[in-house]
């Protein structure tokens, strides 16, 4: 990570400035990092006496729960559920934090409203390509491992005392969208680790919620998907295929096959990983790859997406892109073997 721009620092102080209503906004199926840089940066604006809301497009999983505590819960908006006040509250807001996403369209329902609201915009993200235009300021960093530790880097910056919740959020966002340090680490993750390890932060609690607080049907699902489910191709792709009768029988919501696509890595055959969920009219794709293999273009050449150059995603629509959801293998391995041509 290259050092925060001075400049840019002194921008962001100033548009602070004077600021009563700010609203931070993230992705559509919010993830550790969305949830956590989000709520890293509300829980240090309101620790300035500031009023700050978090929104997302849709709801925080289950399995993120833990991550909010009351006072974060009423200060919560989700555009699919409270359409209206989520809307109103951008429209009202003096500062908009985009975090953890590098075009407004990563809003979906959003977007509109996002790029039509008169405030200033300031991002925070870690893909790469961001839509410069859409925003007043942007901090954009791809060697860095996550928004969280982005959004702990230009605190710092501007001298920020963070208080203790604040700093747990962050270190759970970098925590989950590293792997534990697995993938994405840089020397300045190390860096904000310790930090916050003084600051305090209970990291084995972190961990704990992270990854032993799941329901059964996680597991049960996830044995069934690795013994029968996955297939591995002859170009080295693995893909797992929830089809919606699977999700149905299993009870799976939001949040339950979090990290199944990066399961078949660990075959040493394996190059790239897919994972497909069923949604209304398309599969959410879910795309990782080892080094030397891109999921990034994976995605954005086959599946309408994009991410990161190891970790990417998209959807597969059908009729459009497949006739019927029973195509969706074929598809899979036709794209997939032109892929490695
Ligand atoms: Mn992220």
């Amino acid at each position: 990570m290259d050092r925060i721009d001075a400049r840019k620092t002194e921008e962001l102080q100033s548009l602070l400035r004077g600021t009563e209503n700010i609203v931070t906004v993230s992705h559509t199926h919010p993830d550790g990092d969305a949830v956590g840089s989000s709520l890293g940066m509300a829980g240090w604006l309101r620790s300035l006496g500031k009023k700050a809301v978090t929104l997302f497009p849709d709801p925080v999983p289950e399995t993120l729960a833990f991550m909010l505590d009351e006072e974060d819960r009423a200060n919560c908006l989700i555009h699919s559920e409270f359409t209206a006040s989520a809307e109103a509250a951008l429209r009202q807001a003096d500062l908009i934090f985009c975090l953890d996403f590098p075009s407004p369209s990563r809003t979906e329902g959003l977007a509109e409203v996002l790029r039509q609201a008169p405030a200033p915009k300031v991002l925070i993200d870690h893909h790469p390509g961001p839509e410069e235009d859409a925003f007043r300021l942007c901090f954009s960093e791809t060697r860095i491992s996550s928004a969280s530790e982005l959004v702990f880097w230009v605190l710092d910056a501007l001298g920020a005392e963070l208080p203790l919740k604040a700093a747990t959020a962050l270190m759970t966002g970098m925590t989950t969208d590293t792997n534990n340090f697995g993938n994405s680490t840089f020397p300045s993750t190390f860096e904000m680790a310790s930090r916050l390890l003084e600051r305090g932060v209970d990291r084995e609690g972190i961990l704990s919620a992270i990854n032993q607080s799941y329901e059964e049907r996680r597991l049960r699902a996830m044995g069934m998907l690795l013994d029968r489910g996955m297939v591995i191709t002859p170009d080295g792709v693995a893909y797992m295929i929830l089809d919606a009768a699977t999700i149905r029988s299993y009870g799976l919501q939001d949040g339950d096959t979090e990290g199944f696509v990066n399961l078949p890595l660990a075959v040493r055959k394996v190059r790239m990983s897919l994972l497909l969920k069923q949604e209304e009219g398309h599969f959410r794709v879910s795309i990782r790859s080892k080094r030397g293999v891109s999921a990034n273009r994976c995605a954005q050449r086959w599946f309408h997406g994009g991410g990161h150059e190891m970790a990417a995603g998209g959807k597969l629509f059908f009729p459009e892109d497949i006739p019927s959801p029973e195509g969706a293998a074929a598809y899979i391995e036709k794209v997939t073997h032109e892929e490695f041509l």
